[in-house]
């Protein structure tokens, strides 16, 4: 396992402490209001941007960041005879060197800044940008306080990886090999979609990992169906069996896409082998020369030239219907500068999938089917370097 580094978040810390100087700004960082799964049970947020901060996995607590100080809250109370509390703020604040505050004090902090950075995946520090309003219309201050999104701050740290970070994403590909390899021993031909996932599941579990998202297994027609929910159907011997899935080791997200043949047509290798290529292609050619769009731009060329070949007549984005990857780390689709804008550049150090696919639906070739592969990519000055290199996708390896 790789060690970290105990002042690793002192550090990102005083990053964020480095903006928020320019402009006397403040910045709120909190877990979510809970949201209803079952009528007794609640979804467990994970706010990677507090896991980023702070190291914790408690969402119950907040941090605050204004220009020299950090303050630490329970914004949520735990009732210890129905919950556990999973971190001690106490040593928490020690290891951050941030002061434990009560929660009804982070207005007091906020009304003394200008600039607010809020985190619109908290509804929880939502209710500041309200009082902020608030505040503006029934005082009429002379200096009313702007609002940010913390992103604005984060996108930057964020994006582009430590080197300790690139080695956590390194063991957690190593896993997922791992995980694919065994499941990959396990699958048979009959077998539903769920039992398949369940395989898969099962093999995460057992390497001491989960799912950083639901898994899609979509056999046949049901692959042409880009976030197919697992059904009963079963996977027959001519259908190519596409399994999209996701583990989280050490906090750190990993997403991969391999199809799994029986006996496949002549037809359905010739169109794994161009989405194969090309996920190749890219992932060797993506530099900081070039924005997302750009790369859009060429995986369709090289998708719609070499499918030219074989079909007269598509329309590409029919076809090639969503983008050819996103920024992957503490969350599977992290926040980037191209998330927000497609013009935006790569950059050296980013971590990305690549995932080019084609999908039909009977009427361009007769055959309803969908191939994705897809791979995780460190973006490096040198050679582009692929987390999940180990994980087979030569044709003849996927056939059970
Ligand atoms: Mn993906």
């Amino acid at each position: 396992m790789v060690k970290e580094n105990s002042d690793i978040y002192q550090k990102r810390i005083q990053k964020v402490q480095e903006f928020l100087r320019k402009e006397n700004g403040v910045a709120l960082v909190t877990g979510n209001l809970p949201i209803k799964k079952t009528e007794d049970q609640v979804y467990r947020f994970r706010n990677s941007n507090l896991f980023f901060l702070t190291g914790t996995i408690d969402q119950d607590l907040g941090v605050l960041i204004t220009k020299d100080e950090v303050f630490l809250f329970r914004w949520k109370k735990v009732n210890p005879v129905w919950e556990t509390c999973l971190e001690n703020e106490r040593a928490l604040a020690t290891k951050l060197g941030a002061k434990l505050i009560d929660e009804s004090k982070i207005w007091d902090q906020i009304s003394k800044c200008k600039l607010f950075f809020g985190d619109r995946l908290s509804s929880w520090s939502g209710k500041f940008i309200q009082k902020i309003l608030d505040s503006q219309i029934t005082s009429l201050r002379e200096k009313p306080i702007r609002v940010a999104s913390v992103e604005e701050i984060l996108i930057p740290l964020r994006e582009v990886k430590s080197e300790y970070e690139i080695k956590i994403m390194i063991e957690a590909a190593k896993k997922a090999t791992e995980i694919f390899k065994s499941f990959k021993n396990l699958v048979r031909p009959g077998l539903s979609e769920i039992e398949i996932r369940n395989i898969l599941y099962s093999q995460i579990y057992v390497n001491h990992c989960h799912p950083s998202f639901d898994a899609i297994v979509a056999a046949g027609k049901n692959a042409a169906i880009l976030h197919h929910t697992p059904t009963h159907k079963r996977w027959e011997k001519n259908e190519p069996l596409l399994v999209d899935f996701g583990i989280y080791y050490n906090d750190y997200a990993i997403d991969v896409t391999r199809i799994l043949f029986i006996k496949p047509s002549s037809r359905v290798r010739e169109i794994y082998e161009i989405v194969k290529s090309v996920n190749e292609l890219i992932s060797l050619s993506l530099n900081p020369e070039k924005t997302y769009n750009d790369i859009l731009n060429e995986t369709k060329q090289l998708l719609g030239k070499e499918l030219k070949k074989i079909i007269k007549s598509f329309d590409i984005g029919e076809v090639f219907p969503h983008g050819w990857g996103h920024s992957i780390g503490l969350d599977v689709h992290d926040p980037s500068s191209f998330g927000l804008n497609k013009n935006s550049r790569i950059k050296n150090g980013m971590v990305v999938t690549v995932e080019p696919g084609l999908y039909f639906r009977n009427k361009q070739i007769g055959e309803a089917f969908g191939i994705r592969v897809e791979d995780c990519v460190v973006i490096n000055k040198k050679k582009n370097l692929v987390l999940t290199a180990g994980i087979p996708k030569e044709f003849k390896d996927m056939i059970i």
